[in-house]
């Protein structure tokens, strides 16, 4: 059984705050059916895929705010998406901003096979930002205020896919070594990651010249650390007045890049991710059960914050 699994990563470019969701789903198919013309099993879409990154807005209109969430996955809106992955036999990942019967917000990931089927779910765990309107921010981050921490068994899990075993992150999830060592843990061999990241960050400027490679730093570090696949697949370019990043990538257990995005709008990158090359990581440097020291890990789930010495 073949473990090689062709991965396209979809960049998507703006998505402006008025533009249709069945208009974001025409540019996802087209996306969509390049990975297949390209001989891809599954292709990973940006985090909040189907709208424009609304938490840089503080809305207070309710009826606006829910109108970028889904209530239902597949919805009429988005079930071209399934109903083109089935026909292509193509897997999909998509992240979108979830509001559950109950109220609850969340921002999410799914993993759809090559039948159409979600067989894998993921609700974004690190929300970066702020809870309420900061008017010196030229733009807001809201994601504290817009989404919730979800309950663990809903966070770090890992599905099958593929032949292999898979995990979703997003976008901040990234840059916390805990994300994939929860998952290193599960045994994971790909890991797909959607995000927006603004170069701008207003609370700390001198950053924004390192947007780019601090965006593949984590990734690479992600990927070595715990000898699996990472994509990482933007959101990019000028949105609304906010550039992002785009940088899509497709690293290897090495911690290589092995392709990268080099535009910053619309566009597909592919690999061919052979999840067997996760072994010799696995099985020699960070063979988990032979070399790790989890007596002397305590720090990392008893506290949050840094206890400084007396
Ligand atoms: N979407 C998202 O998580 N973006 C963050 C921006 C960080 S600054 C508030 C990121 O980590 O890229």
């Amino acid at each position: 059984m073949s473990r090689i699994v062709n991965v396209a990563a979809a960049q998507v470019g703006p998505i402006a705050r008025q533009t249709s969701k069945a208009a974001v789903v025409e540019r996802l198919l087209a996306l969509m059916r390049e990975a297949d013309r390209r001989g891809s099993d599954v292709v990973v879409f940006p985090e909040l895929a189907l709208t424009t990154f609304f938490p840089r807005w503080y809305i207070q209109d309710d009826e606006e705010l829910d109108h970028f969430y889904e209530s239902e996955m597949p919805s009429p809106e988005t079930q071209p998406l399934f109903d083109e992955a089935a026909k292509l036999g193509m897997g999909f990942v998509l992240g979108y901003a979830e509001l559950t019967p109950e109220g609850h917000r969340y921002n999410v990931s799914i993993w759809v096979d090559e039948t159409g089927e979600i067989v894998h779910k993921y609700r974004k765990v690190h929300l970066p930002g702020h809870h309420e309107h900061e008017t010196w921010r030229p733009f807001q981050h809201l994601e504290k205020r817009y989404f919730e921490v979800p309950e663990s068994h809903e966070g770090f899990r890992v599905g099958k896919a593929h032949n292999g075993i898979v995990g979703m992150l997003i976008c901040n999830d990234r840059r916390w070594p805990e994300s994939y060592r929860v998952l290193g843990l599960q045994g994971v061999e790909l890991i797909a990651i959607g995000y927006n990241t603004p170069i701008h960050n207003p609370p700390s400027p001198e950053h924004d010249r390192h947007s780019w490679f601090h965006n593949e730093l984590v990734m690479s570090a992600g990927a070595y650390q715990n000898g699996t696949w990472v994509v990482g697949v933007a959101r990019a370019g000028d949105e609304e007045g906010v550039p992002m990043i785009g940088g899509s990538c497709i690293i290897a257990p090495s911690g290589e890049v092995v392709a990268r995005a080099r535009t910053e709008g619309d566009e597909i990158i592919t690999a061919a991710c052979d999840l067997d090359d996760t072994r010799s990581y696995k099985d020699w440097v960070f063979n988990f059960d032979a070399h790790r020291v989890p007596q002397h890990y305590d720090s990392i789930t008893a506290q949050r914050g840094v206890i400084l010495p007396d």
